[in-house]
């Protein structure tokens, strides 16, 4: 029997958000990729609507479903919730070990053509990841497997997402218009190092203001508004530090911006010169950004977060001459609470940074994008 065409695959994805933005963040980022570009009717089953109206302002936060760039949104208000009517669809992705509600685990095992149902997991660089990507796991009552996809930045992983538009946007970018409409501003001259700044609260943080204050060119610093603006207020002598706030002290300027919706989000990294970012889905678009960045990984107990952290710098870092690779390192660790920043030691291999950040998209690239290499095996399953 013929595959699945790609326009006739329903796909339901179940995203539970534990905190922040990014469990949203994937999920959405691949169920409009899902839906764009390989014509699937995606479902997008969500349990907090408040935090997907943040990275989709058109979404209603009070509705119980509706619908947003062609993707069904529903609100799973409650673990047992599968929708009014129970449908199963042909591709069911559970993201990041979220639990399917029984009733609709019941259904898909006594579907006449089973569902492919993914797992999908937490982006990790380590090697380990490879050797469990596509790895069926049957279930332990029920005739089904379930398929862990592991995203990854080696090959053997299941990728990254990256649609297929991105460099095209990336590359017809306007500077200008941008620092126009999003700072109120002229573009910096280049003698100026742009910063944007997407952290989580970081000791690190007060040192790093000072030695840009101390910097002998000037620095502009793009903070959206979030968990690190507090820090920025609190060195300004400012009581807060939301959008549309400016502050100079030295050679820093700050501005602050408002969180866009995610589609507008890649355009500040576009702006920047270099970029701090976090988590899971901003991390990946600063790779595709091809610009120097420095990542503050999401903290886990017990330090777990560390070995990921150099998991990632032994991908990103290894083709680095040895003093540059060495400053990247120190300076990351930093930012993730060993040992202290030293900019000035870090931004001396500036160019260093800038050809590998442009290198290193080439490399990840070679590996496919997440929604593709899903798709594509979800329809060699579906026969
Ligand atoms: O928000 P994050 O820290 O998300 C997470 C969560 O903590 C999650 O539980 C954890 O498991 C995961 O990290 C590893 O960082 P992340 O992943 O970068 O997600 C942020 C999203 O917010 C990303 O999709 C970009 C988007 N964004 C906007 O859309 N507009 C904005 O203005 C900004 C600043 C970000």
């Amino acid at each position: 029997m013929a595959g699945h065409a790609d326009a006739e695959i329903a796909c339901d994805i179940f995203c539970e958000v534990i905190d922040n933005f990014g469990d949203i963040g994937v999920c959405w980022r691949l169920a409009r990729q899902l839906k764009a570009e390989h014509g699937w009717q995606v479902r997008l089953f969500v349990d907090d609507l408040k935090a997907f109206h943040a990275l989709c302002p058109a979404v209603d936060a009070t509705l119980a479903r509706q619908e947003a760039e062609g993707v069904v949104i529903e609100h799973w208000h409650a673990p047992t919730h599968a929708g009014d009517t129970l449908q199963i669809a042909d591709v069911v992705i559970e993201a990041f070990g979220c639990e399917l509600p029984a009733i609709y685990v019941t259904a898909m095992a006594r579907r006449d053509r089973k569902p492919v149902w993914f797992n999908l997991e937490y982006l990790s660089a380590e090697d380990w990841v490879a050797d469990f990507h596509l790895r069926p796991s049957p279930h332990p009552r029920h005739a089904i497997n379930k398929t862990f996809f592991f995203p990854g930045l080696g090959a053997g992983t299941g990728g990254v997402l990256k649609e297929r538009t991105l460099d095209a946007q990336r590359e017809a970018f306007q500077r200008d218009a941008w620092w126009q409409e999003r700072v109120g501003i002229a573009a910096p001259s280049s003698e100026t190092t742009v910063i944007s700044l997407f952290a989580y609260e970081n000791p690190a943080i007060d040192t790093l203001l000072e030695q840009w204050r101390d910097s002998p060119t000037p620095i502009a610093l793009l903070v959206p508004e979030g968990r690190i603006s507090g820090a920025i207020a609190r060195f300004f002598g400012l009581s807060g530090f939301a959008a549309g706030s400016k502050a100079e002290s030295g050679s820093l300027k700050a501005y602050a911006l408002g969180f866009v919706e995610q589609p507008l989000f890649d355009a500040l990294l576009w702006a920047a010169d270099i970029n701090f970012v976090r988590g899971e889905d901003s991390f990946v678009r600063a790779q595709w950004a091809q610009k120097p960045f420095v990542w503050q990984i999401y903290p886990q107990a017990d330090d777990a977060h560390l070995p990921k952290l150099d998991a990632a710098l032994a991908h990103y870092a290894n083709s680095l001459p040895e003093p540059a690779r060495a400053a990247l390192e120190r300076f990351w660790h930093a930012w993730n609470g060993v040992g202290a920043p030293d900019w000035s030691g870090f931004w001396r291999y500036r160019k260093h940074l800038e050809q590998r950040a442009a290198d290193w998209a080439v490399e990840l690239a070679s590996i496919g994008d997440l929604a593709g290499n899903l798709a594509d095996f979800a329809k060699s399953q579906l026969k």
